[in-house]
């Protein structure tokens, strides 16, 4: 199961200290990714440049990705994260005009927010805020999710209602998805589609490559079984976040939603986490002044596609943003050029691969609320993972897996 589980049932995630001890090193290839790694935390002094694995979509076509490029961008030593560039042309438009409407949504009229809540799905399909318990212990209102099943094969119904017979425990992997009536967020479901299904489509490739590294250097390893489960997944699922600006967080009477960034924990907009699936698909975030640029629509008649908001160059807060924490417990601040998508490791993909491929543990840290106060973070993850009744090893296939996670979770 997702990262979004735990969030829900647990106020933190497990220790993961047993391999946050190993060594850390890291050994870079293609470099167009900057990092700022603090070995002392996001606070820490002693900043050093480290290099993320960047590949072009061409070579993951061609089948010309290295595979000590693999190895450095997910093995035992690595960061967990491959940056991948020469993206089909619509994509800058796509990611801006999504991220966009990830303020507009967010913006709707709470009534109307109501009517795409999915109860029944554990608030996992649809309209998602102030149902996660943060570390604090506090009901997370800091931001707000659209979940959505976009693997394209899911919308076909009798498939779905077959797979929710089979697996009726799991309604937040089988429910169907909610979007918001064309006249009240016109163009938002198309545009959504569009750019998930770039995301898969970019998966399966990252998956293909995988699998040439795992059949090398795994024993027994299926042939070509990552790219099956990506692009056979009916499960996949994307999450549009937006990170409320700070002045609409605060302050509460007793929460720690009231506090700055400076004054909580470095990861109080989202608690450090593994995602639960195989790669998950990742655009940079998009930080959008919504003071200057309000995302208002212009009525419910209307009809009319809303405009893309204007982009800051810039967070307002410059250590705002999504972090990994290393094997050796450094954390290593993840910024992803606007034009390429990143693609990091889960938990299912570290079990499919034996423990070759590690997940890797990140969060996000919040601005601090003396800037920026109505700037908001939008971003979009996409989770792929494998079908509920795919294998994760010899013993379990994935709906064992993820209720196990869920059980050492709780
Ligand atoms: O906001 C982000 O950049 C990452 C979000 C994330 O890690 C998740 O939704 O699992
Ligand atoms: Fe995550």
């Amino acid at each position: 199961m997702f990262c979004w589980i735990s969030w829900i049932f647990i106020s933190s995630v497990p220790s993961l200290s047993s391999w946050l001890n190993e060594g850390f090193s890291f050994r870079a290839q293609d470099v167009s990714l900057t990092l700022n790694m603090a070995a002392n935390g996001t606070n820490g002094s002693t900043a050093a440049k480290a290099q993320v694995v960047t590949v072009s979509l061409e070579e993951l076509r061609e089948g010309t990705v290295p595979l000590s490029a693999l190895e450095d961008a997910f093995g035992p030593t690595s960061l967990g994260i491959i940056v991948v560039k020469d993206l089909p042309s619509k994509f800058a438009n796509l990611r801006h005009r999504l991220l966009s409407y990830s303020s507009y949504l967010a913006n709707l009229p709470q009534g109307e927010l109501a009517k795409l809540e999915s109860p029944g799905s554990k608030y996992l399909v649809g309209w998602s805020c102030g149902k996660e318990t943060l570390k604090s212990g506090h009901y997370d209102t800091l931001k707000g999710s659209y979940y959505v099943n976009c693997a394209p094969g899911f919308e076909n119904v009798t498939l779905q209602a077959r797979v929710r017979e089979q697996f009726p425990c799991f309604p937040e992997y089988t429910a169907p998805n909610i979007w918001p009536p064309g006249d009240i967020l016109p163009g938002f479901e198309v545009t959504f589609r569009e750019l998930c299904e770039l995301i898969i489509d970019t998966a399966v490739l990252v998956a293909r490559a995988c699998d040439c590294f795992a059949e090398t250097n795994i024993d027994g390893y299926e042939k070509g079984y990552l790219e099956h489960v990506v692009r056979t997944s009916v499960a996949s699922k994307a999450r549009l976040l937006h990170y409320f600006p700070a002045a609409q967080t605060q302050p509460q009477a007793d929460g720690a939603e009231g506090k700055s960034a400076a004054e909580e924990d470095e990861d109080d907009w989202c608690a450090t986490h593994l995602d639960h699936g195989c790669l998950t698909g990742l655009t940079s975030a998009m930080f959008v002044d919504e003071a200057t640029a309000p995302p208002r629509l212009k009525g419910s008649s209307s009809n009319e596609i809303p405009e893309p908001l204007p982009e800051l160059p810039s967070p307002p807060d410059p250590r705002a943003g999504l972090y990994i924490r290393s094997r050796a417990g450094e954390v290593t601040q993840v910024k992803i050029p606007r034009d390429c998508l990143a693609f990091q490791t889960g938990e299912a993909l570290q079990v499919i691969t034996r423990g070759k491929f590690r997940a890797v543990p990140h969060f996000v840290r919040g601005a601090a609320a003396d800037k920026g106060a109505m700037v908001a973070r939008n971003t979009l993850a996409v989770f792929t993972q494998p079908n509920l009744w795919e294998k994760v090893d010899e013993r379990r296939d994935f709906a064992t897996f993820a209720r196990e996670i869920v059980e050492k979770n709780h």
